[in-house]
């Protein structure tokens, strides 16, 4: 038998390739030294500095799996993974801009796009220079995107597109809008549409009063007849499929972040009880508290090690739907019990910013609701081995 790594349990390391574990060991360092210094204050303000996103990119976490030409690095799922659990360590709206970026924006323009659209936006974002947001939700739409209102209509030589998104991630900040709308001239199928900031019609009003997710903003998206030509459509997705495409990998690296979360409660937790004494002894030399520390290391072990098959899984082709949704709801939920139980260990330095926990307890709970809820993803595996559908 081997030794024991208290941190390590199911010995991942050994499980990566020295690439893998050069990148990750990169966006630790980039994570530690550029953004750890700065979240307290920004969430605590609620500001974002945009020139973040010219920061990753320079460090090279934009568009990680995008092919190098376009400016990516061509890089593996197990590696966007482990580079979401190391910026997600630090704060889930980093995470979040980061995967927004390059899940959801980068990754329709490559895999749907045409060659013009990709040569025209896939360095920018990149390198960081441009910002690109997602809008797919909307004020009456969440759950069921199909229900989106946003439509599409045809013109001469483009399109007209009028309606609203809300809760969108980046867009107050943004220069490229992925929207995704009904269209008319495609039987009402929902298609893709890439919209450029300053577009008449455009505006993106911030959603104010957040209480989770300080760090990234987010923002409407209004659409008053804007008027774009046919080249700003996405030729190659039509229907949900499209959206669903690219939710299949920003969720899939949510399966890594939110782990990345719960590491730092649970590291944070593990040393506030060597450090603190009560009751003529460590907190951590008691039952209950070791008990807390046994579940949360368990949890993640089982959790990284989980995400670890799936990214290898999404690597050979051979990864379904239906396991992203197995694993983003399992670690979010976990994610989440792990942060609130680190935040009460913590007692009422818990609630203190200085401590960290609090922050990412309540930035948990967005990303539990995000990129499909944990009750909706128990609903898709609930059909999956059902056969039948209880959405409505
Ligand atoms: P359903 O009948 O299940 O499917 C309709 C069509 O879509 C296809 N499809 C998928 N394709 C690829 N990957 C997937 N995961 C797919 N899921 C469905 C499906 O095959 C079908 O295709 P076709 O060709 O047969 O038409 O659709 P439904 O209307 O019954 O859907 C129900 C449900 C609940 C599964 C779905 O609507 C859902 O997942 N809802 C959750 C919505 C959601 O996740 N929204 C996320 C918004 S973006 C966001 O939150 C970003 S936050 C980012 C950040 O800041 O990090
Ligand atoms: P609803 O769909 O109204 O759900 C409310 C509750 O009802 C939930 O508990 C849900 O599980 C439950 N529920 C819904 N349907 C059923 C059912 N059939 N059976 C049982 N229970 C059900 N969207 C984007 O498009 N782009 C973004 O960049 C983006 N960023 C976001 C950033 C933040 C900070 C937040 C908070 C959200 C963001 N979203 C984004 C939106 C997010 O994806 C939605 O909030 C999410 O999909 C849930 O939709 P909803 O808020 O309308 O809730």
């Amino acid at each position: 038998l081997g030794p024991f790594d208290w941190a390590d349990p199911l010995r991942l390391e050994d499980q990566l390739s020295e690439d893998e574990r050069m990148l990750r060991d990169a966006a630790n360092t980039f994570a530690q030294e550029v953004l750890q210094p700065r979240v307290t204050d920004a969430y605590r303000e609620e500001t974002v500095d945009p020139g973040i996103f010219a920061q990753m990119g320079a460090a090279g976490l934009l568009g990680l799996t995008i092919p190098e030409e376009y400016g990516g690095l061509g890089a593996g799922y197990v590696t966007y993974g482990l580079v979401a659990r190391e910026i997600e360590r630090v704060d889930s709206g980093y995470r979040s801009m980061m995967s927004v970026q390059s899940s959801l924006v980068m990754y329709p323009i490559h895999a749907y796009g045409s060659e013009a659209q990709r040569a025209k936006y896939l360095p920018g974002l990149a390198a960081g220079t441009l910002i690109g947001c997602f809008g797919l939700t909307e004020p009456d739409a969440g759950s069921d995107p199909a229900g989106m209102k946003t439509t599409a209509k045809k013109t001469a030589d483009g399109y007209v597109i009028n309606g609203s998104k809300m809760w969108i991630s980046n867009a107050p900040i943004a220069d490229v809008f992925i929207i995704w709308a009904k269209s008319d001239a495609h039987d009402g199928k929902i298609r893709g549409f890439i919209l450029d900031k300053g577009a008449q019609g455009l505006s993106a009003p911030k959603v104010g009063g957040k209480l989770s997710l300080r760090a990234s903003v987010t923002g409407e998206i209004v659409m008053d007849n804007v008027t774009v030509s046919e080249d700003a459509l996405l030729p190659d997705v039509q229907g949900l499929k499209g959206p669903f495409g690219c939710l299949n990998r920003a969720r899939y690296g949510i399966c890594w972040g939110v782990m990345g979360a719960a590491e730092a409660c649970w590291h944070a937790a593990r040393q506030y009880g060597l450090d603190r004494k009560q009751f003529g002894k460590p907190l951590a030399q008691t039952q209950l508290f070791q008990k807390k520390l046994a579940d949360m290391q368990t949890e993640i072990a089982l959790g990284t090690q989980s995400a670890l098959q799936l990214g290898r899984l999404m690597e050979q082709g051979k990864a379904a739907p239906e396991m992203i949704s197995l694993m983003k709801r399992n670690n979010c939920g976990k994610a989440l019990e792990i942060a609130r139980s680190s935040r009460d260990m913590h007692g009422g330095n818990g609630i203190s910013e200085d401590f960290q926990i609090m922050r990412h307890m309540i930035n948990l709970e967005t990303v539990n609701t995000y990129e499909g809820t944990h009750d909706v993803h128990a609903l898709i595996l609930g059909r999956a081995q059902t056969g039948l559908q209880a959405f409505f």
